[in-house]
């Protein structure tokens, strides 16, 4: 079972994602993507959905026309974990073709 990674750790490895804070609330990392229109946004959620899929873990998301926002937190460990992570470094890679 996928652990969540302690504060210290979490925030350590976050040092190295400059997009992406802390949401206490919601024990979930958050960024915020701009595009140049919905077409953008729509293309870079199909591409981080597929990989997603792929890595069997997946986003929170809420897009609206060219913004889309998204948390990563691993529900099966009640908190960040190593997954959130690896799949924000992930979207940090496909982002800036979209952006
Ligand atoms: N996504 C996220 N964000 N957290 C999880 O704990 C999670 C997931 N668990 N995607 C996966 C699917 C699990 O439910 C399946 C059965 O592997």
């Amino acid at each position: 079972m996928i652990q969540a990674l302690s504060n210290e750790r979490r925030d350590a490895l976050l040092g190295a994602l400059s997009d992406w804070r802390y949401v206490p609330d919601r024990k979930a990392i958050h960024r915020q993507l701009r595009f140049a229109d919905f077409g953008q946004a729509l293309g870079a959620m199909v591409r981080i959905g597929l990989e997603a899929e792929k890595a069997d873990h997946h986003p929170e998301w809420a897009n609206v026309y060219n913004s889309l926002d998204i948390w990563l937190t691993t529900h099966d460990a009640g908190g960040v974990s190593t997954r959130d992570l690896d799949l924000a470094q992930k979207i940090d890679e496909i982002a800036p073709a979209h952006s």
